[in-house]
């Protein structure tokens, strides 16, 4: 049987893992989840991209946004805006009892994997999602208006300012999470998901030996483009590439995994950079549908490149 890690962000890598338990046994994948967007809100401990993975593999996701559950209310934000709470942050009703008892049981001192595991064994999940570390790890945009937290530059100012550099609080001292070094050294194969290099893999490589690990083991890497046809799914990538001065398209990311991924995937859009980023980049690049619209769309590209991987070493 084979096996698998995933380095996810969002939306993007949740549907990626959608596609993958299905063409692989659940229980032979792992997903290491961005905690770069972690944030405090209202007191409360909110991990988005941990919810937005497992409410996704649980079938529980607003199809709509991509986050969040279905069938939400927005009672208890209303209320809380006429209080003058914080309200920019669309937290559900139901998303609420999540962040309560995340909340809650990190405050007696559990560890976020430890609560994650829990949550997702609840959903009746068997892949293991986990994130990337227990310790505190923040992504910080620098951008032409300052210094801003991930969440203030995401979904308060609409990720509409422009990026001049990206730093990662907390990563010197971050420690990997419990399984997260053994499910990236013992998996068959390890997938970059089609998440935002800058705002969701790069906080995960931040945390202390990760980089080196999946470079170590780059013959069994595959990365997916985040990048269509020049612009990004979903989200700010292309915009970052850009101000970042990068390539503006698939041969952008793949520069930026290189050293990192033997294999790369191209959407068919982008069939004409194949060559170019075999030539640059010496990954083995293989082309397919990369649009995850519907089950098969997704189960099609996880099974190519779960292939593709394994035929690369
Ligand atoms: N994204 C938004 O664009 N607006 C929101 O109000 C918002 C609320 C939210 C609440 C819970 C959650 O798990 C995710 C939420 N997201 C929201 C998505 C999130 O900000 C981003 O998609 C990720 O952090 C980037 O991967």
């Amino acid at each position: 049987m084979t096996s698998a890690a995933v380095l996810a962000g969002g939306v993007g890598a949740a549907r990626f893992l959608d596609g993958l338990v299905c063409v692989l046994a659940p229980g032979d994948v792992t997903a290491i989840v961005n905690v770069g967007d972690d944030m405090e809100w209202a007191g409360l401990h909110i991990s988005p991209d941990l919810d937005t993975v497992t409410y996704t593999l649980a079938g529980l996701v607003n199809p709509e946004t991509g986050w969040g559950l279905t069938g939400e209310s927005r009672r208890t934000l209303d209320r809380l805006s006429q209080l003058g709470g914080p309200d920019w942050f669309m937290i559900g009703d139901l998303d609420l009892a999540t962040h309560l008892y995340r909340t809650h049981r990190l405050s007696q001192g559990e560890p976020l994997s430890a609560i994650t595991r829990d949550l997702t064994a609840r959903l009746g999940l068997q892949c293991a999602i986990t994130p990337v570390t227990d310790d505190r790890l923040r992504t910080v945009v620098e951008t032409d208006n300052g210094e801003l937290a991930f969440q203030d530059y995401f979904v308060r100012r609409r990720a509409a300012d422009r990026v001049h550099s990206l730093r990662f609080d907390g990563a010197e001292s971050a420690r990997p999470a419990p399984r997260v070094v053994e499910a990236l050294d013992e998996c068959d194969v390890i997938v970059i998901a089609p998440s935002n290099p800058f705002l969701s893999i790069d906080p995960l490589l931040s945390v202390p030996g990760l980089r080196e690990l999946v470079a170590t083991n780059r013959s069994r890497v595959a990365a997916v483009s985040p990048i269509i046809g020049g612009a990004a799914v979903k989200g700010p990538a292309a915009d970052i590439l850009q101000s970042l001065g990068h390539d503006v398209s698939a041969l952008g990311v793949a520069r930026l995994y290189a050293d990192l991924a033997g294999v790369f995937v191209l959407d068919e859009a982008d069939a004409p950079l194949a060559a170019a980023i075999e030539e640059e980049t010496a990954m083995r690049v293989v082309v397919m549908p990369t649009l995850m619209t519907d089950s098969e769309a997704k189960q099609a590209l996880a099974e190519g490149t779960l292939r593709a991987a394994l035929n690369a070493g």
